[in-house]
């Protein structure tokens, strides 16, 4: 917010060297950006509370380890970008509330902690313990956080129950989306920092929710009060609405098959039926209702998208 922009390098910790915009004043570099809502990353130093803004001399930003404080910083920094990226050039949409938002990242949150949430104003991140969690900074989770943001100030998911599992479950789609808009993405969530020691898991699993112990159809959904009344785990079922339509397959419990239409177009329909259509309390139904208006609205009522979205949710038990 201060200076001029400068394009730096980042050896960040999941994404190799990327590039990363910064801000150059007087002969220091910030991990800030004067575009892009002027978004900014800073360094909690392990504690809670306070935390101190990064800077650098020559805009050769980490070491691509951990051993390096700024590298979990570039990972962040260069998440926030892809996010504010990803929106703008897939829908338009400037920022969360698409009128520029600023979005704070603070890595190296607490000791050892193993999370990583939106606030409601910024994106926080913990280390990890290094045995459940690696730093908690990978595209997808980054995605995912930041979309929290973006559900507040468009939706309002209550997140509770099955608008909270919604809720969850928008913020996995988009943070996947995420990641692809990289270059390379999957449908896992969080598989770069969950369980170091563990090769081949993720947090979850949209392909196959149940590889996580997550429902892949409603007639499996969780009923306790435990997570919000699952919303970790119930979003598996939108989950896997979303992978049938993009990519096309069978649900393993209805056996029902779904033709796919593809990623752009799937994250086009849940994109507008996150921020057209849906409110506060919608449930899976109304999900489904949600997307199927958008994807009439997009591509028509009688168009193979639209049937695909009526067949998706069906497969996964919500009709
Ligand atoms: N990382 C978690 C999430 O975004 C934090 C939370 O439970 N809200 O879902
Ligand atoms: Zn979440
Ligand atoms: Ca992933
Ligand atoms: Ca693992």
């Amino acid at each position: 917010m201060d200076g001029v922009n400068a394009t730096g390098t980042g050896k960040s910790l999941y994404s190799g060297n990327v590039s990363i915009t910064t801000d150059l004043v007087s002969g220091v570099y910030y991990l800030r950006d004067n575009s892009r809502g002027g978004m900014y990353t800073t360094n909690m130093n392990n504690r809670t509370t306070g935390g101190s803004t990064f800077t650098d001399a020559d805009n050769v930003w980490g070491t691509n380890t951990t051993a390096n404080v700024q590298s979990a910083g570039v990972d962040a920094h260069y998440g926030a970008q892809l996010t504010w990226d990803y929106y703008l050039s897939s829908f338009g949409r400037r920022g969360i509330d698409g009128n520029g938002f600023r979005v704070l990242s603070r890595v190296h949150y607490g000791n050892r902690y193993n999370n990583a949430f939106w606030n409601g104003s910024s994106m926080t991140y913990g280390d990890g313990d290094g045995t459940t969690f690696r730093p908690l900074v990978s595209l997808d989770v980054a995605g995912h956080e930041i979309t929290h943001g973006l559900t507040e100030k468009t939706a309002g998911l209550i997140y509770s129950n099955e608008s909270g599992a919604a809720n969850e479950s928008f913020s996995d789609i988009f943070g996947t989306m995420v990641e692809y808009s990289s270059g390379t993405g999957d449908y896992l969530i969080g598989e770069d920092i969950y369980t170091p020691a563990t090769a081949g898991d993720a947090l979850r699993n949209m392909s196959n929710p149940a590889a996580e112990g997550d429902p892949d159809h409603y007639s499996k959904r969780y009923t306790g009060t435990g997570d919000n009344g699952g919303v970790h785990i119930n979003s598996g079922i939108q989950n896997q609405v979303f992978y049938l339509l993009a990519q096309g397959g069978t649900n393993r419990t209805s056996g029902l098959a779904v033709t796919g239409i593809g990623r752009p177009k799937a994250a086009a329909i849940f994109y507008r039926a996150l921020t057209v259509y849906l409110t506060p309390s919608s449930n899976f139904k109304a999900v489904r209702t949600a997307t199927l208006n958008a994807a009439r609205d997009l591509y028509g009522a009688s168009s193979a998208e639209y049937n695909a979205t009526a067949q998706a949710w069906t497969a996964c038990g919500v009709q």
